[in-house]
């Protein structure tokens, strides 16, 4: 029973590698709209999370991000390209970038916002 208990974390380990490897993003439907040749998403954020939570985009397309907050101050920081746009309650904000080399790149809140706060985390799939 103990060897079969094994077997199955092992596998479980095995596929949850696999699928965060898997760099072909072909199925993700890409976020938000095209306007004047740059893709508008809209992002609500509130504790501890994004709406939506993960933001498709192109490689290479510049990207505005509309961040509004349902609650309390909030950050929507993307270290790995250096972007961080914080926003208060009833004052919506928006920046841009470019978007990056395809992959997954991580988004998290970037002003202390509770006991959620490290958990407050979004992703951006760049395809
Ligand atoms: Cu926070």
């Amino acid at each position: 029973m103990k060897k079969l208990v094994f077997l199955f974390i092992f596998i479980i380990s095995i596929l949850s590698f696999a699928v965060t490897q898997k760099t072909d993003f072909s199925a993700y439907n890409l976020s938000g709209e095209i306007i004047s040749g740059v893709r508008v998403v809209k992002v609500e954020s509130f504790r501890y999370s994004y709406s939506p939570n993960v933001i498709v985009v192109n490689s290479g397309e510049r990207v505005r991000i509309k961040l509004s907050t349902r609650d309390t101050e909030h950050g929507f920081k993307i270290p790995e390209i250096n972007f961080d746009l914080k926003v208060k309650k009833g004052r919506p904000r928006e920046g841009e970038f470019t978007a990056p080399k395809p992959g997954i790149y991580e988004i998290r809140c970037s002003v202390f916002c509770g006991s959620g706060h490290k958990e407050m985390k979004g992703r951006l799939v760049v395809k």
